[in-house]
């Protein structure tokens, strides 16, 4: 294929309802829109997952914009003929780290690459599930409002739970929602809020059956999740530490993990997480999706990714008007009794509401590759 524009959308918009968790809290979202066209007009689409700071990942929509300007659409613009978009990992190579940059331009191509095939992504890249399981996270900072949220999930057939907890309140918010909800199939996400200092207070999260304990410390502590995984016997889930597919050899080598969270953003791209796929397979690591607060773009790209057979677990999956007030899809994204269907359109499988689109773009810039 011969590559003919990028078109960057810088896109905005308010949550429905704050998000908490122990990084911080959320109002607002922004992200990057990526429209990548070929020699027939015929558009791909990504999203850059960064967030407007540094709080979840280094990279914020600002070092994006920037990466993609200045170095990564200029590499494509040297090189607009691909044959497959795995060849995207070698002309990148030179561009260190910036995966949520790389990840929203990698994405673009893969959907083009396989709208121009006529196939749904989720088949070229191997998925094998005609649905996926959904899971929805629960990120309140009082105990009330996440027991509401909880009851009103569960009777809408979510599949797991994912509780947002800080080493101040862990055993307080586990303790409410175990005594209303003792068999719920129920995590929790730490956010890096805890140290090896906490080990007596982490100890004793056995109690509560949970799926697993999602990152607990900080994101290059892997020495202290394997430490923490020899203790207990909840699965340790690395979200934050799984910056690439070697990140994920490396703790998987270390015994830190006995589950991954994978975020292609946070990872680079398809081709990452592909890796990483075939890596857990052989090595018996469970995987799930994790979600990004995103727009309906990158949520499509992640249910593709979710229908491949080593997504053993639900991932974060609420549907389009869970976040959203109007996504940027013409069909929303919808969750029925805790499922999703997988598309069998071409590419990603969702079509973009130019409209809507427009309505929430603050700057859009097109970048001509000719
Ligand atoms: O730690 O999984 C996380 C959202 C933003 C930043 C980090 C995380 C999250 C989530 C996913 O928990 C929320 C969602 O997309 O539904
Ligand atoms: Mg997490």
């Amino acid at each position: 294929m011969k590559l003919s524009s990028v078109t960057l959308y810088l896109i905005s918009s308010d949550l429905k309802r704050p998000f908490h968790n122990a990084l911080g809290m959320l109002k607002k979202r922004e992200a990057i829109i990526v429209e990548v066209k070929d020699e027939n007009g015929i558009s791909g689409w990504g999203e850059v997952v960064a967030f407007s700071t540094p709080w979840y990942t280094e990279e914020t929509i600002f070092t994006s914009l920037y990466t993609l300007k200045t170095f990564l659409i200029p590499l494509l613009k040297e090189h607009p003929h691909l044959n497959h978009p795995a060849e995207l990992a070698s002309l990148f190579a030179g561009v260190r780290g910036h995966h949520m940059a790389k990840s929203g331009l990698e994405g673009a191509i893969w959907d083009l690459y396989s709208r121009r095939m006529k196939q749904p992504l989720s088949i070229i890249v191997g998925g094998t599930r005609a649905s996926i399981e959904a899971g929805i996270v629960i990120a309140s900072d009082r105990i009330e409002s996440a027991l509401e949220q909880l009851k009103e999930y569960k009777a809408e057939g979510y599949k797991r739970f994912k509780l947002k907890i800080n080493r101040k309140n862990v055993l307080s918010f586990l303790d409410a929602i175990r005594a209303d909800h003792p068999d719920v199939p129920l995590m929790a996400d730490a956010n890096s809020s805890f140290t090896l200092d906490d080990l007596p207070l982490l100890r004793q999260l056995d109690q509560y059956k949970l799926l697993m304990i999602e990152q607990p410390f900080s994101y290059e502590d892997l020495a202290d999740h394997r430490l923490l995984q020899a203790e207990i016997k909840t699965p340790v889930c690395l979200d934050e530490s799984i910056t690439s597919y070697n990140a994920a050899r490396n703790a998987v080598a270390l015994g830190s993990c006995e589950i991954i969270s994978v975020k292609m953003g946070r990872m680079g791209g398809w081709q990452q997480a592909l890796q990483l796929h075939s890596f857990a397979q052989e090595a018996n690591i469970r995987l799930w999706c994790g979600g990004m607060i995103e727009f309906g773009i990158s949520k499509a790209h992640n249910i593709a990714l979710s229908s491949l057979p080593g997504f053993t677990l639900p991932g974060d999956f609420s549907p389009s008007e869970h976040y959203w007030e109007h996504d940027i899809l013409t069909e929303p994204i919808t969750v029925k009794n805790g499922e999703i269907e997988v598309s069998k359109q071409p590419g990603i499988g969702y079509e973009v509401d130019r409209y809507r689109l427009k309505q929430l773009t603050d700057y859009t810039e097109m970048i001509s590759l000719q």
